[in-house]
């Protein structure tokens, strides 16, 4: 039956090997800076009457697998809408931005970011991708998996922060640079947040660059609900695994069967809010931090906020950081959109 070789084994023609379409550089030092800085972070999260832990330490190697799993359960309809709006719209996309090197902050799997190669690769254009992942594992196997498939593109993978990465950004050898900020990833920031993130973009791009967003919008209640407690329990695995990611960092001792997950939509601020509950009251201790934390019985961390965006205030924000709305798609039903803007001069 296999008369072919599978795509896999030929990468004998003209375009050179993956290992030289590929450079993977490593921003965060395990052993340094950064880990005290996440350190003090967490010490000051876990000792605030709200206690509270960034969203980022979801993705630890297994974090990011659990996510992968999240993007296919049948209640997670964001994954999949956006995927729909790339599946419609990428050449558009493409179109709009001309020849661009594609960076990506958080980019995961790069499942979606494989329809906007498509494109490109479509109009005849260089491909040029910049993954930015702080899970250096899925950020190495999904670089080679892109080069395997796209025998022209060049991958330069940071394992790094979105800060670190945007603040040692070099020249790009393409004409300009496109950020793709896919799945809603924006949501997570709360509104100082959203503000310290747009000046870090504005203040990286170059004046004619691109921003492309996505973001989920709001919408009735039971159905975002539904997407952050799904029956196969998927989302609460991922929410308790950032506890066994402290554990093993900062040799805690935290018992994954004392917490229970918690989701629901906060209407009143348009997001929804993802806690840890504490079943009984107890202690747990991080030896790395020196800390020890105190849980009443009902006491709860929150682990992730996930905004849900009204599509003309998006449009009138990006404007007030120069960054300029050219061309917004949507779904059907109008649940997630895709916003591509372009960076002002000053
Ligand atoms: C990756 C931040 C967009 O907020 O929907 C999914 C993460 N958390 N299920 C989101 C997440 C729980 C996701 N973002």
């Amino acid at each position: 039956m296999t008369a072919f070789p599978s795509p896999d084994s030929t990468h004998t023609d003209s375009h050179s090997k993956i290992e030289e379409r590929l450079q993977v550089e490593y921003l965060l030092n395990p052993n340094l800076a950064s880990e005290t800085e996440d350190g003090k972070d967490i010490i000051f999260g876990l000792t605030q009457p709200q206690k509270s832990l960034s969203p980022r330490y979801f993705y630890d190697d297994r974090g990011s697998q659990l996510f992968e799993q999240i993007c296919e359960l049948p209640e997670y309809y964001p994954t999949r809408t956006e995927a729909w709006i790339l599946q419609q719209y990428a050449t558009e996309v493409a179109q709009m931005t001309g020849i661009c090197e594609l960076m990506e902050l958080g980019s995961g799997s790069s499942t979606k970011t494989r329809l906007l190669l498509d494109a490109y690769q479509g109009l005849g254009y260089p491909l040029r991708y910049v993954p930015i992942d702080v899970s250096a594992g899925i950020l190495q196997a999904s670089a080679k998996q892109l080069l395997a498939d796209y025998p022209a593109l060049q991958v330069h993978g940071l394992v790094s922060t979105y800060e670190l990465a945007l603040q040692n950004l070099t020249p790009t050898p393409l004409p300009s640079r496109t950020i793709c900020f896919l799945g809603s990833t924006l949501g997570n920031f709360n509104q100082i947040e959203c503000d310290h993130f747009f000046s870090q973009i504005t203040t990286a791009l170059e004046p004619g660059d691109y921003f492309l967003l996505g973001i989920d919008l709001q919408k009735a209640k039971d159905i975002l609900e539904a997407a952050y407690n799904d029956t196969q329990g998927v989302t609460a695995e991922f929410n308790l695994n950032m506890l066994r990611h402290l554990n093993w960092r900062f040799q805690g001792n935290f018992d994954l069967s004392l917490f229970d997950h918690q989701a629901f939509y906060n209407t009143s601020d348009a997001q929804i809010e993802m806690h840890l509950y504490a079943k009984r009251s107890h202690s747990v201790r991080l030896d790395a931090l020196d800390l020890t934390v105190h849980f009443t019985e009902g006491e709860t961390i929150l682990t992730e906020i996930s905004r849900k965006f009204d599509l003309e205030q998006m449009q009138q924000y990006l404007t007030k950081q120069r960054l300029k709305p050219l061309q917004t798609w949507t779904d059907p039903q109008h649940w997630f959109a895709l916003l591509l803007c372009q960076m002002l001069k000053s």
